[in-house]
């Protein structure tokens, strides 16, 4: 894609003024690689606009001149979603500038955010009208409203909540041409042919770019009870997943499975942890159960349900947070896995599902399975095994540097991602595609799906403006924009 660099420059100059348009690499550097380190690409300039109309202009300048855009907002994409390309002809498009809380009705339990509101932020403000949003996840520091519609993001509520596709009442996006959808009404019951909301929610910036949304807010819970519980296999933790939900239903909130090689990376890497049980188990459970305000807290039933789960051999082991502050050590033990695998050393990351009763057996099998065939790797799959979805991450043997993902990463994944798919299962559960699984996505998914995905692409994004080379794996001669008309 070629465009006039110096007469667009001073068109989105004109436009965004000097704290919406920088060259700056201060300013831009840091962009420009992923939240593991893994991407690195270059971009023309950084565009941070700080209304709807500035995208919409944007957008309209770039699509004209045939400049593609890639937007990000927290950049914590786990799948090098939000990263440029190196060619350096793309603009980033930072949400950070638009971040109000529009309105806040927590009576209808709506709240409208722009995109680049964080989700820690919106938590706060939700609680402070008695409301909370009921969606989390370890990156709530920085991941922002337009990074987790349009990744579809789950986290540690899903279970009874659902992802961001649930929890999305409406959207405001600029669309590939510069056109506005004005879809922020949280219209209950709206038949108007196909939804335009669902299709963005997920499309990792390749449809557009997200402005606003408005999105559900639930009460703010009474009381939790956070208990981490020691178990000897992953089935019998979703064994004690149903044993709890038939005395407390809808209380259990979280349910993460965390293996002992897990617990052990984040021992290691984050000062200030310990362990909550004396005698390490092989499996752990973090569960979170709530209950609403003004009613009886949740803990005598989570004792009840983990004291039988205990006498009849589904739990080995458990401990019921003493105080919030214990309640909060548990879930730092959670939230830091990531980092702590990072810093342990290379791994290849499989954010994979299937059918939910089917995952603990398919995990446990797949395990033995991937270091058998790979020796000396270590299978690391923690996570949300209530959704069906594990974080089936699997580490280069001990000592093996960066060299190892070069040279084995690539056979690990397709070896696990065919698994999965024979598993009738998904390759991507909660991350989304971005350009990590690109290619694998184009391997494995069936004929009608990738079609109905180049088809939507082609006819939204013709020109292939918004975050090419992401989530739609085209032929290398069917890209949009390269038929000609640039
Ligand atoms: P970015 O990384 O900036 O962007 C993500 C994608 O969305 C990119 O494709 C980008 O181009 C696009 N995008 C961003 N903003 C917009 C916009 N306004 N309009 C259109 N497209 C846009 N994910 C989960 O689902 N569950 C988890 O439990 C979870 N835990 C995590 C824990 C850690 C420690 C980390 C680092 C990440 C975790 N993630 C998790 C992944 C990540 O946090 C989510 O994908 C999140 O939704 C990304 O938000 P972001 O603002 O950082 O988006
Ligand atoms: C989580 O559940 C995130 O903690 C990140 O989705 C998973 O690091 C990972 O693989
Ligand atoms: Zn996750």
């Amino acid at each position: 894609m070629v465009y006039d660099r110096d007469a667009l420059f001073g068109k989105l100059r004109d436009l965004l003024g000097p704290k919406g348009f920088s060259t700056d690499p201060t300013a831009l550097v840091p962009r420009l690689s992923d939240w593991r380190g893994r991407y690195h690409g270059k971009a023309a300039a950084l565009l941070s606009p700080a209304s709807t109309a500035e995208v919409a202009g944007i957008v309209a300048l770039c699509a004209a001149a045939g400049a593609p855009l890639v937007p990000q907002g927290g950049n914590t994409s786990m799948v090098g979603g939000a990263t440029p390309d190196a060619s350096g002809t793309s603009f980033l498009v930072s949400t950070a500038r638009l971040n109000r809380i529009r309105s806040l009705d927590a009576a209808a339990g709506i709240a409208v955010c722009e995109a680049g509101v964080i989700l820690a932020e919106l938590h706060e403000q939700a609680l402070a009208v008695g409301r909370r949003f009921p969606l989390t996840l370890g990156a709530r520091g920085s991941a922002t409203i337009g990074g987790l519609v349009s990744t579809n993001a789950g986290g540690t509520q899903v279970l009874r909540f659902g992802p961001m596709r649930a929890l999305v009442l409406g959207l405001e996006a600029v669309l590939p041409d510069g056109s506005l959808f004005e879809g922020l009404a949280a219209l209950r019951k709206d038949n108007r042919g196909y939804d335009l909301r669902q299709l963005l929610i997920g499309a990792e910036g390749t449809l557009g770019i997200v402005t606003a949304a408005s999105l559900r807010l639930v009460p703010a819970i009474g009381e939790r009870a956070v208990a981490w519980v020691g178990v000897e296999t992953a089935p019998k933790a979703m064994t004690l997943l149903r044993h709890l939900e038939a005395t407390m239903g809808e209380a259990i909130e979280s349910f993460e499975l965390v293996p002992r090689s897990a617990l052990e990376l984040v021992l290691a890497h984050v000062p200030g942890t310990r362990a909550p049980l004396a005698t390490p188990a092989p499996w752990n459970v973090l569960i979170e159960a709530v209950s609403p305000m003004s009613a009886p807290g949740p803990e005598p039933l989570l004792y009840e349900g983990l004291r039988s789960a205990l006498e009849t051999g589904i739990a080995a082991d458990a401990v019921i947070a003493a105080s919030e502050a214990q309640a909060g050590a548990f879930w730092r033990l959670r939230d830091s896995i990531s980092e702590a695998e990072k810093q342990d050393g290379p791994a290849t990351k499989h954010d994979i599902s299937v059918a939910v009763e089917a995952m603990a057996g398919f995990m446990t099998e797949a395990a033995a399975a991937v270091e058998a065939r790979f020796p000396g790797t270590r299978v690391n799959a923690f996570g949300h095994l209530g959704d069906g979805n594990v974080h089936f991450n699997v580490r280069a043997p001990e000592g093996a540097g960066p060299a190892w993902l070069e040279a084995e990463g690539e056979a690990v994944s397709q070896y696990v991602h065919d698994l999965v798919t024979r598993a009738g299962g998904s390759i991507s559960a909660e991350h989304g595609i971005g350009q990590m699984k690109l290619a694998e996505l184009g391997r494995l998914a069936d004929p009608a799906r990738l079609h109905a995905l180049r088809a939507i692409k082609q006819a939204l994004d013709p020109k292939g403006i918004m975050n090419p080379g992401k989530l739609v794996p085209f032929e290398a001669s069917s890209h949009p924009g390269e038929s000609g008309d640039l």
